[in-house]
């Protein structure tokens, strides 16, 4: 049976998506705007096999029996119902970024095996219809396959079928970077971001306000981006990272991602920026701390903050391409 390989990056949004307007689909309620990430990539080989009894994963060198195989089974369904066939698959995964340091990583996940299982499968889908499919295993693997600057469109649709990411610059004389902290040592997060947005969207006064921003936001960081503007965009990245946290500390119960560390990593960039250095801040579901800045300054901030207590390691990336079929083995 045919077998295929992909590979992908992670991104990091500069305006957050953060909530759904419909579960079933996994159709985000805004749109969202990332950085794809060159040095933080995933491999996923995909091959079917109609002597498979159920689908396989091997995660990092492991064999998974657990969540994570169940969900990659699920998105296979929607592959296997597509190209019109049943036969399982064996999916072997590896992140080259270490699955226990906390960094999301199923938008590099999703994005790759969307690209790989669809090739096994012999099934040729647009750009724009492959993000829809890799959409339905998570929201932010829709902006995955794309390189440079990506747009996630939240569509209208009730089937979801204009939800869907595009590059909207390549970024190639722009040498953005982004510097990566680690807090807390990479201990396992306490609210998946799935159940979180959920809870937010649910029980938080601010939620509404988070998401009124966001299109105004997207029109800002476009246009930073159009004038290579990175103080413009900074501002606008991170506005919408504090909106997004705002609105889930005000869940009932509460949602913090913060630790100490995060905040001295904060005040360390905006001391680092009042003292020339240009960085700025945006956090993820999670502790950790990423700053958007060019390369020349990448490694005066990654020094600062690797000095701070409770944090590192801190490694810093340039921008990526877009996710693409490698052969298999
Ligand atoms: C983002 N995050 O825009 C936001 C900011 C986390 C905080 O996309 O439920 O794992 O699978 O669609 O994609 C993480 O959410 O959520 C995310 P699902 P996903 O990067």
């Amino acid at each position: 049976m045919s077998c295929a390989t992909a590979r992908a990056h992670a991104n990091i949004a500069l305006v957050k998506y953060w909530g759904k307007r419909d579960r079933e689909l996994n159709l985000p309620a805004a749109g969202s705007l990332s950085l794809t990430l060159a040095a933080l990539t995933t491999t996923t080989e995909v091959e079917f096999d109609r002597a498979l009894a159920r689908d396989t994963l091997v995660l990092d060198g492991e064999p998974d029996t657990g969540g994570a195989r169940d969900r990659v089974s699920e998105f296979l369904d929607l592959v296997r119902a597509a190209a019109g066939m049943d036969a399982r698959a064996r999916v072997v995964s590896g992140n080259d970024f270490p699955t226990a340091s906390g960094l999301a990583s199923s938008a590099s996940a999703f994005a790759a095996l969307a690209l790989a299982a669809t090739s096994a499968a012999e099934l040729v889908l647009a750009p724009a219809a492959l993000s829809v499919l890799a959409r339905r295993g998570s929201g932010s693997a829709a902006r995955s396959l794309f390189g440079g600057a990506v747009l996630m469109e939240p569509g209208t649709r009730g089937d979801g079928e204009d939800a869907c990411a595009r590059s909207i610059d390549d970024l190639s004389d722009w040498p953005l970077c982004m510097v990566i902290a680690i807090v807390g040592g990479g201990a396992k997060k306490r609210h998946s971001s799935r159940d979180a947005m959920d809870h937010c969207a649910n029980t938080s006064p601010l939620y509404q306000g988070f998401l009124d921003a966001v299109p105004g936001d997207i029109w800002a960081a476009r246009a930073a981006i159009a004038a290579r503007d990175l103080g413009a965009l900074g501002a606008v990245a991170e506005h919408s990272a504090l909106a997004m946290h705002a609105a889930a500390m005000a869940s009932r119960p509460p949602i913090l991602y913060f630790q100490a560390p995060t905040l001295a990593c904060m005040h360390a960039v905006h001391a680092l920026r009042d003292g020339g250095t240009p960085g700025y801040f945006t956090m993820d579901a999670g502790p950790h701390v990423k700053v958007l800045t060019l390369a020349e300054h990448a490694p005066t901030i990654a020094r600062a903050l690797d000095q701070l207590d409770g944090v590192g390691p801190v490694f810093h990336s340039a921008i990526g391409g877009a996710a693409e079929l490698t052969q298999c083995p």
